[in-house]
């Protein structure tokens, strides 16, 4: 596998090096507030094609980087296409979001199938390789996934909300839900080092909705197949750092960090940095947090936000995001003056 240039300032950053200015990019930075983006969707018949058809998911990649000259790209895509990949029945309702055939019982498990990646991944690949060479020397592009418990939650539920479903069969059908977690922690793994291979550079793993979970069940279903997948990762694509954004996390942030492997750990808007950069080890580098709706509404309020975030972060590898992701109504303009602001403009 091709060597990760240790030159661009976001992989520099995950390598424990702090970097002033931080690098920057957001998460959602791709999507409907940009004007491109819109165009872009509507040549793709729907969501699912727009993620699977190469040259539309590697221009909707390149979108935000072109215009505002950030230090990483995340591929276009989404957390569900990894059980899409594995033949699970994904669907995304038009201006809604994920609809999916809840997962009831063990045949539906059966139709997360391992032995689909081979077949499957390579929209994916082709995606990654068509991004990768038409990338700035300087820019990172990120591979992702689905954690294994925000991705249960979506697949027993069906859809996104309180996830009440997911939350009673962890208690009702441990076995069942742990099986859950081991197959997508399983799946995850040769999933995001095809992405490694195909040239992303670094790898994140998205756990939306882990701030559901009381600790002792945080420790087992977030960190633990976390940890798993880590160990997994690196041990075939050993240079490539590994993000985690357990959003809602709080107290189980440094826990989180610790013990599951991670180069960088990502901070929603509710977390305190402080209290944060003195319970994780100094050479995992921190991500985040302006709150979404600071950039929202821009203005001298904003870049007095993301100032104190810097300055409260100094010394410690830090990359600068949002404490989630960019909303639709967001103007375009305000993550200009953002990234002007931030960069000392
Ligand atoms: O109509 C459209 O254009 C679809 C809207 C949309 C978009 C733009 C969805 C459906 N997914 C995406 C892209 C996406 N999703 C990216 C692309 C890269 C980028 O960041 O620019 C990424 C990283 C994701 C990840 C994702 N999808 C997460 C994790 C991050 C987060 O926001 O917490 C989650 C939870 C999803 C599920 C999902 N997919 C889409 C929607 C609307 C949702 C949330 C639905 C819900 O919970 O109700």
């Amino acid at each position: 596998m091709e060597a990760v240039a240790a030159t661009k300032p976001l992989l520099e950053v995950l390598n424990g090096v702090p970097r002033s200015p931080p690098p920057i990019w957001l998460m959602r930075q791709a999507g409907r507030y940009l004007p491109e983006y819109r165009a872009l969707r509507a040549k793709a018949r729907d969501f699912l094609a727009f993620c699977t058809t190469p040259e539309l998911a590697a221009e909707a990649t390149l979108q935000p980087v072109r215009r505002f000259g950030l230090d990483a790209a995340i591929l276009f895509s989404d957390i569900l296409i990894l059980p899409f990949v594995l033949g699970y029945p994904v669907g995304f309702a038009e201006g809604v979001g994920p609809r999916l055939e809840p997962l009831t019982d063990r045949a539906h498990l059966a139709l997360l199938d391992p032995a689909r990646i081979e077949a499957s991944f390579e929209p994916v690949g082709a995606s990654i390789r068509e991004v990768h060479g038409a990338l700035p020397p300087n820019v990172a592009l990120i591979g992702f996934t689905g954690a294994p418990f925000t991705l249960a939650c979506y697949l027993i539920d069906g859809q996104g909300g309180a996830f009440p479903r997911a939350r009673r069969m962890m208690r009702e059908e441990p076995a069942l839900f742990a099986d859950v977690i081991e197959r997508l922690a399983e799946t995850a793994i040769p999933y995001l080092v095809r992405q490694a291979e195909a040239g992303a550079e670094a790898l994140m793993l998205f756990d939306s909705w882990a701030g559901l979970l009381p600790p002792s069940l945080f420790e087992r279903f977030v960190i633990r197949p976390t940890a798993h997948i880590v160990s997994g990762v690196k041990a075939r694509a050993p240079r490539h750092p590994m993000i985690g954004f357990a959003r809602g996390a709080g107290t189980m942030v440094g826990p989180y960090a610790t013990k599951t492997g991670l180069d960088g750990v990502g901070l929603d808007t509710a977390t305190d940095l402080l209290l944060a950069r003195a319970s994780i080890a100094r050479r995992i580098a921190l991500q985040g947090n302006l709150d979404p709706y600071a950039l929202l509404t821009g203005g001298a309020a904003m870049i007095e936000e993301a100032r104190a975030i810097v300055t409260a972060l100094a010394g410690h590898p830090h990359i600068f995001n949002l404490g989630h992701g960019v909303l639709p109504e967001t103007p375009p303009e305000h993550v200009a003056a953002l990234v002007a602001a931030l960069r000392g403009a």
